[in-house]
C-alpha cells in the first residue's frame, strides 16, 4: 500500500505547516518555562525542590555564625582529606559537595535533640542515676583513652575497619555531654579513620556502625566532616548490591570494592537481617547527598520481599541474592532476623508515618509472628519461639528482646482496636526478658533461654550462658519507660547497672562475662563497642527526661544511633 500526500496537509505526522508548528513550539516553550520559574514563587518546599534542580542548583550550604559552635567553618569544610575524595567509579551521581542544609534541617526539628536542660531528670535519685551511667562510659577515664584506641577497638570490630568503639561513642559521648573526649574521638575519626582498608567487612555491621555512627554525629553536631566521612563510606558499600537480584552479599572489602557471601551462610545466601537492617541509614544517605541511589538500592530490596511468596506470612532467615528465593525456612525474631522487622516500623517512623507500605509489611509480619511464634509458657512467661519449617523450637536469644521495645514503639500506630493488646504484648515480653535476668546469679540474662525440659527463661546448655555486654534487654526497658512511665522499668534499668558494675567492670573498661550463672565471674576480656553506642545510651536515656532525643524527632538505628525523622513540611 502506497501513502499518498493529500493536498494543503503538511508532510508532519500532525498534519501542521511549518508556520504553525513554530508558533505552537513557541507556545510550548513559553509554557514550561513559566511552569519552571513558578517553582521558585511557591511556598518554599525543599522536596519540590529535590525532584526538578540538581544538586548544584539547589540550596546553597549555609555555614554557622560565629556563635554557632555546632558549625563548622568553611576553612575546615574544604580541608577534606585523602581518603574522603570520591574515588570509585561505581557511582557517577554520588558528589560529596551536597546541598544538604543543615540550619534548615535542624530548625525542622519539632523540639531540640538535647532537650532543654540535656534531659536532666528532675528528681535527686534518678539524676544520680544518671551519674553513674555517664560515669561507667569507659572514655570518661581520660587515661584510658589510648588503651581503648590501640587495644580496644582492633579487637572489638574484626570488620575490616578500626575504631569501631570510637565511631559507635560518638554520639554517646555528646549526648552525656563528655566533650573533651568527643573531641578526642572526633579528632581521631577526621585523621586516621581509614575508610580504604582492606579486609573482610561485614555490610552490615559497617553500616550499623560506622554509617549509623557517622550519621548521627552529623546529625546531632554539624559537623561538616562526618558528612564527608559517611558520604564516601556510603558509596564503598554500592558494589555489594551488584548480584543478580540487587539483594547484597553480606560481606565486602572497601578497598577493592569486591564482595562476597558468608561462607558459613548455606547455598550463597544473603541473610535477612543483614540486607533487611539498611533502610534507614540508606534513605539518609539520599537525604544528604542528594543522590536517590542508596533509596533505590533498599528500595528494591523492599519490593523482592514483597512479592515473594512467605510462609505462612513468615520471612526465612535466609535468601538466594542470585534467584532470590528463600534457601531455608528458618525464621527468628532474634539472630539472623531481628533488626529486619524492627527496620519495618522505625522506616514508616521515619518517614513522619508516610511509608505506608513499610507500615502495612510490618504490621502483616506482626500478626504473622503472633500467629506462629508467640507463645506462653507454662509459668505464664511470653515469649518468641523460633521457627524451623514449621517445627517450634522453644528457644528465646538475647537478641530477641529488643522485640518488647519495638511492639511498644509501634501500639499506636496499628489498627486503634488492637492498641492495649501491643501495649501488653509489649509488657509481657520485656516482663520474659527481664525475668531471664533476676533468675541468674549475677542478674545479667544468658545468650539464650528455653522454655522446654522444664527450663522457664534459663539456659540450659553451657554455650548459651554467656553474657556479652549486649543491650536489647536495656532497649526495651527504655522504650517501655518512654511509652507508658511506669517505674518499674527504672528499677530494673538499675538493677542491670549494678550488676554490670559488680560483675563486669574490670580495669580497663568493661567486660563481657562466661556464665551469668556462676557466683564467680570469668571474663572474656571483650568490649564490645555496643556497650559505648548502645547498652550506656540507652541506660542514660533511661535515667532522663524524655526530651533527650524525643521520639517525635527522633528514630535509633538498631545500633542505637539516632537519626532524625524527615520531617515533611
Ligand atoms: C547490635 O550490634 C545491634 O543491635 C544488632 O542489631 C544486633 N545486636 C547487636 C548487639 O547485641
Amino acid at each position: 500500500m502506497v501513502f499518498r500526500k493529500l493536498p494543503g496537509v503538511s508532510a508532519s505526522g500532525m498534519g501542521l505547516r511549518l508556520s504553525q508548528k513554530f508558533v505552537f513550539l513557541l507556545f510550548l516553550s513559553g509554557l514550561v518555562t513559566l511552569c519552571f520559574g513558578a517553582l521558585f514563587f511557591l511556598p518554599d518546599s525543599v522536596r519540590l525542590k529535590r525532584i526538578f534542580l540538581s544538586k548544584t542548583e539547589s540550596q546553597p550550604v549555609t555555614v554557622g555564625s560565629e556563635n554557632d559552635d555546632m558549625m563548622l567553618s568553611r576553612s575546615k569544610t574544604e580541608s577534606a582529606s585523602k581518603d574522603e575524595k570520591v574515588t570509585s567509579s561505581s557511582n557517577q551521581g554520588a558528589n560529596t559537595d551536597t546541598s544538604f542544609d543543615y540550619n534548615k534541617f535542624k530548625k525542622c526539628l519539632l523540639k531540640p535533640p538535647l532537650g532543654i536542660e540535656h534531659g536532666k531528670p528532675s528528681d535527686p535519685q534518678t539524676l544520680q542515676r544518671r551519674e553513674k551511667v555517664k560515669e561507667c562510659d569507659v572514655w570518661h577515664c581520660k587515661s584510658l583513652y589510648p588503651l581503648v584506641l590501640t587495644v580496644l577497638c582492633p579487637v572489638c570490630f574484626a570488620g575490616g575497619l578500626r575504631g569501631a568503639s570510637i565511631v559507635d561513642s560518638l554520639d554517646t559521648l555528646y549526648i552525656m555531654g563528655l566533650m573533651d573526649e568527643y573531641n578526642d574521638a572526633k579528632e581521631w575519626v577526621e585523621t586516621s579513620l581509614d575508610l580504604n582498608s582492606n579486609g573482610e567487612a561485614s555490610l552490615f555491621e559497617v553500616n550499623i556502625r560506622y554509617v549509623g555512627g557517622l550519621l548521627s554525629a552529623y546529625y546531632l553536631t554539624g559537623e561538616e566532616m562526618f558528612k564527608r566521612k559517611v558520604m564516601v563510606l556510603g558509596e564503598k558499600l554500592l558494589p555489594a548490591f551488584n548480584t543478580p537480584t540487587g539483594i547484597p552479599r553480606g560481606v565486602i572489602n572497601l578497598g577493592s570494592g569486591t564482595s562476597w557471601s558468608w561462607g558459613w551462610a548455606s547455598a550463597g545466601s544473603s541473610i535477612l537481617a543483614e540486607f533487611g537492617t539498611l533502610h534507614l541509614e540508606f534513605v539518609h544517605l539520599s537525604e544528604l547527598s542528594n543522590n536517590g541511589i542508596y533509596t533505590e538500592k533498599v528500595m528494591n530490596i523492599r519490593k523482592l520481599l514483597n512479592k515473594i511468596e512467605k510462609p505462612h506470612g513468615l520471612y526465612p532467615n535466609f535468601l538466594s541474592p542470585v534467584s532470590g528465593n528463600w534457601v531455608q525456612h528458618h525464621v527468628s525474631i532474634g539472630g539472623l532476623g531481628d533488626s529486619f522487622y524492627e527496620y519495618l516500623i522505625k522506616s514508616y517512623l521515619m518517614s513522619d508515618k508516610t511509608d505506608e507500605e513499610a507500615k502495612k509489611m510490618y504490621y502483616s509480619a506482626l500478626e504473622a509472628i503472633e500467629a506462629n511464634l508467640v507463645q506462653k509458657s507454662p509459668g505464664g512467661l511470653t515469649y518468641m519461639a523460633e521457627w524451623r519449617g514449621g517445627i517450634l523450637d522453644h528457644k528465646m536469644g538475647h537478641l530477641a528482646c529488643f522485640s518488647g521495645g519495638m511492639v511498644v514503639i509501634g501500639a499506636d500506630d496499628g489498627a486503634p482496636e488492637k492498641r492495649q493488646h501491643y501495649l501488653d504484648l509489649a509488657a509481657e515480653i520485656t516482663h520474659t526478658c527481664h525475668e531471664s535476668y533476676s533468675r541468674s546469679a549475677t542478674k545479667l540474662g544468658p545468650e539464650a533461654f528455653r522454655f522446654d525440659g522444664g527450663a522457664e527463661a534459663t539456659a540450659t546448655r553451657l554455650s548459651d550462658r554467656y553474657y556479652i555486654l549486649r543491650p536489647e534487654v536495656i532497649e526495651s526497658y527504655m522504650y517501655m519507660w518512654r511509652l507508658t512511665h511506669d517505674p518499674k522499668y527504672r528499677e530494673w534499668g538499675w538493677e542491670a547497672v549494678e550488676a554490670l558494675e559488680k560483675h563486669c567492670r574490670v580495669e580497663a573498661g568493661f567486660s563481657g562475662i562466661r556464665d551469668v550463672y556462676a557466683q564467680t565471674v570469668s571474663h572474656d576480656n571483650m568490649q564490645q563497642s555496643f556497650f559505648l553506642s548502645e547498652t550506656l545510651k540507652y541506660l542514660y536515656l533511661l535515667f532522663s527526661d524524655d526530651d533527650l532525643l524525643p521520639l517525635e524527632d527522633w528514630v535509633f538505628n538498631t545500633e542505637a544511633h539516632p537519626l532524625p525523622v524527615v520531617h515533611t513540611e
